[in-house]
């Protein structure tokens, strides 16, 4: 349920920790851009997350702005959404800090994402990537944001960021945050992986095979989509079908989603199709729709110094926003300030 108490708000933001995926594209993205002109919307390239693993600096740059241009090549428009880059904001830092002493260990034993990432390693990985989730609980409630868009690998850090705002409240007895909903809606809320369908298609994943760039042209993308893992069988008569079927599935979801459409409709319009044209009718589709956003983050890419301008001017809306949330919270926790 929606908190009517406070304005309706969207926060999101992507990792610059390699390039964009299709799985960025349609899981975030193009989501982000479809909220816009709903309600007030703010979108971050969250670099401070991106560090929780290693970044060569040049590299993290170059993706910063990268992820910068992808966002607005989609269609986000600075003049309708707040789009900055977090660690200009270190106002995200501080509520963090907060944030780390009211979250407890025990909520943050549970992110199945730093078990995936740690695996058996946990040792080894940053205190950084254990802290994440607090961090992103501060990215959206220094916004006092009401609605997250986000895939389904996110949902259970949003689940924490109310547990964290709700913790808040109670403890210092205000009703200060609100209580955030996670946007999950839509056909491609989990693109997998092409080389294993029970495997997210991730930025950082080991083989460039198994994931849709955002800047691969068309033969890549053909190439991609072709050897994409699949079962022997064709597409099945109706979408029940493809219950076992992970590859299958996630194929027709990305066709639905690219498509604007629903998986029943895909399998409606090819029943029973075999690899060999339902693949080749998929990298067709997906050229047509993300060439014109490749091309125009190339042209944007072409000039850094607009895309830091843009960054920098987003990133004085977005403190206008927090600066006066941020000191609030110092006067709730009983921090003193001049
Ligand atoms: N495969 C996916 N399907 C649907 N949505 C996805 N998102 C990421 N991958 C998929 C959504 O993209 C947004 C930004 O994610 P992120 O970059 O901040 O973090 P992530 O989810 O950890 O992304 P990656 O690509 O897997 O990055 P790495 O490999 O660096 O960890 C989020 O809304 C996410 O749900």
């Amino acid at each position: 349920m929606t908190d009517t108490t406070f304005t309706p708000r969207v926060f999101s933001g992507i990792k610059p920790s390699g390039g964009l995926t299709l799985g960025n594209y349609l899981g975030a993205i193009k989501r982000f851009v479809g909220m816009q002109g709903q309600m007030e919307t703010i979108y971050c390239v969250v670099d401070m997350h991106a560090i929780t693993v290693w970044q060569d600096p040049k590299e993290l740059a170059h993706m910063t702005r990268e992820v910068a241009a992808g966002y607005l090549a989609a269609g986000l428009d600075p003049s309708q959404s707040i789009l900055f880059n977090q660690s200009q904001v270190a106002a995200h830092a501080e509520l963090g800090w907060i944030f780390n002493c009211v979250a407890r260990v025990g909520w943050m034993n549970r992110m199945t994402q730093f078990k995936d990432k740690a695996g058996s390693n946990a040792e080894k990985v940053s205190l950084g990537l254990y802290a994440y989730p607090s961090l992103m609980a501060a990215d959206i409630l220094l916004y006092h944001a009401t609605h997250v868009p986000v895939g389904e690998d996110q949902k259970q850090h949003v689940e924490l960021t109310r547990d964290i705002a709700a913790k808040f409240n109670h403890d210092y007895k205000v009703d200060f945050f609100p209580a955030t909903e996670p946007v999950i809606e839509g056909p491609a809320m989990r693109i997998m992986n092409l080389r294993d369908g029970t495997k997210k298609m991730s930025k950082s994943g080991e083989s460039d095979m198994e994931r849709i760039n955002m800047t691969d042209d068309a033969d890549k993308i053909a190439k991609k989509f072709k050897k994409a893992k699949t079962d022997p069988e064709p597409l099945p008569e109706t979408v029940e079908g493809l219950a076992s079927r992970p590859e299958a599935r996630n194929l027709v979801e990305i066709y639905a989603a690219l498509d604007d459409t629903t998986p029943e409709a895909v399998i409606a319009q090819y029943p029973g199709a075999g690899w060999g044209t339902f693949k080749p009718a998929l990298a067709d589709l997906a050229v047509a729709k993300l060439s014109p956003i490749s091309e125009e983050m190339a042209r944007l890419m072409d000039d850094p110094a607009e895309i830091d301008r843009t960054l920098a001017a987003g990133a004085d809306k977005a403190r206008a926003i927090a600066e006066p949330i941020l000191k609030q919270t110092y006067d709730i926790v009983g921090l003193l300030r001049g």
